[in-house]
């Protein structure tokens, strides 16, 4: 049987996690189409086959002070009843961002600590968009010092590109290591 890899997908509200999740893994999550947030719970995509694992994307609500705990809690929980640690973070940013509020890089850091050592990879979207478009550093995202060792990708709008950043970060948690023995939460 192929090992599960079960990768969280999170960023700012709007910064396209549903419409990443659904390309990448052929799921039909419902998608924001208004100024709201529309994902309001933490949600088990579809299951793909991906590089010999079987990959479970996690889709969240907007990362923001109101929701991180309860992503987290929840994210524990699943782990557990799929019996896997997390093999990866993917943070989506929306490129198009002018400025990063110091709020969000707090949140992004204290989601990084409750989840600790799970790879991650920063992945840009809305390329496609016209505007001035600034890359960020892991720096950017997760505060200055914060010596988070992510690699930052560019979301391409295509399976293909999803496929790509999904597989980057699988290559960084070998599946021997990403298994929980017991029901209790443990994190590499
Ligand atoms: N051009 C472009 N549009 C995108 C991209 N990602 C998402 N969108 C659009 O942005 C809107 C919001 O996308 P979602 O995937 O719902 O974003 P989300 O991060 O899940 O947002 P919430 O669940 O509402 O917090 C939708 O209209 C998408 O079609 C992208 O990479 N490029
Ligand atoms: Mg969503």
């Amino acid at each position: 049987m192929l090992e599960t890899a079960l990768i969280l997908v999170v960023g700012l509200t709007g910064s396209g996690r549903t419409t990443f999740i659904n390309e990448a893994s052929g799921s039909d999550l419902k998608v924001g189409g208004t100024l709201k947030p529309c994902t309001a719970k933490v949600t088990a995509a579809k299951p793909f086959e991906l590089s010999d694992r079987r990959v479970i994307l996690i889709d969240t609500p907007g990362l923001s002070s109101d929701t991180l705990t309860k992503i987290s809690t929840d994210v524990k929980k699943l782990c557990v009843s799929q019996k896997q640690n997390l093999a990866g973070i993917i943070y989506l940013h929306r490129i198009l961002a002018k400025h990063i509020d110091p709020t969000s890089t707090l949140n992004a850091q204290m989601l990084k600590l409750e989840l600790n050592q799970t790879p991650i990879v920063i992945a840009t979207t809305f390329w496609s968009k016209p505007g001035q478009k600034l890359s960020p550093t892991p720096d950017d995202i997760f505060g200055e010092g914060s010596n988070v060792n992510a690699s930052v990708e560019k979301y391409e709008d295509s399976q293909e590109s999803a496929h790509k950043i999904v597989s980057g970060i699988m290559r960084r948690s070998p599946p021997a290591e990403t298994e929980i023995h017991g029901s209790s939460w443990c994190c590499h």
